[in-house]
């Protein structure tokens, strides 16, 4: 009876943490390789392959879609997470509006200045809760975080969340990305815990 009252309530926070997780202090940055520097007056996005035509996007271009505020948890697959990291940015449904996809396309290749690479399949980049982020807490996304722009796939490990991103190439099968061809897992989920392998 008296355990009703003193037990000690269940941390909210504890349901957030994917198995295999603890919480970070701080938000670690984490880059396979150096930090690119690009300024927003030279930076470009390119749309390609199984797209009907080829898009390259400026910094204006993006800037002009709707922007909205995230506020998402974070799982890198070396074991940190961090909850409720707020972001602005673009919805990827906002900006694939802008795309004609071929019926053909079923996998998506991210590209990244520096030249670091990440697949999914083109249903995990569609998902809802995707967005291409250039504010972290409400300032200018730094270079070492991935500015100007990321991708962010909230529900997926980090390392599907490319910093830097400059290209999409939409594909019509899967094709292995950087960690993906070092043994990662080609889909992702923390909730499964799908860190390695996957084949
Ligand atoms: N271009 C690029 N994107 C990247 C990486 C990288 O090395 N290069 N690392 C990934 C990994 S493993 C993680 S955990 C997150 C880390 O993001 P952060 O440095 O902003 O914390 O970025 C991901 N995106
Ligand atoms: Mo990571």
């Amino acid at each position: 009876m008296l355990g009703k009252f003193f037990k000690k309530p269940a941390s909210p926070d504890q349901d957030r943490v994917p198995p295999g997780q603890y919480l970070a202090s701080g938000f670690p940055v984490l880059t396979y390789g150096d930090t690119p520097q690009i300024k927003t007056e030279e930076w470009l996005f390119k749309v390609w392959g199984k797209v009907a035509t080829t898009k390259i996007f400026n910094w204006s271009d993006f800037m002009a879609l709707p922007q909205s505020e995230f506020t998402k948890d974070f799982h890198c697959v070396t074991r940190w997470s961090k909850l409720d990291v707020t972001w602005t940015g673009i919805k990827v449904s906002d900006f694939m509006a802008l795309i004609d996809l071929l019926p053909e396309a079923t996998h998506v290749m991210q590209h990244c200045y520096g030249g670091y690479t990440t697949n999914l399949t083109l249903e995990e980049f569609l998902h809802e809760d995707n967005f291409f982020a250039f504010q972290l807490f409400g300032q200018p996304l730094t270079p070492d975080h991935g500015g100007p722009l990321r991708l962010v796939v909230p529900h997926l490990y980090a390392w599907k969340s490319s910093k830097w991103i400059n290209g999409l190439e939409f594909l019509d099968r899967e094709q292995l990305g950087f960690w993906e061809l070092n043994g990662y897992h080609r889909r992702g989920d923390p909730w499964l815990e799908e860190r390695y392998g996957g084949f």
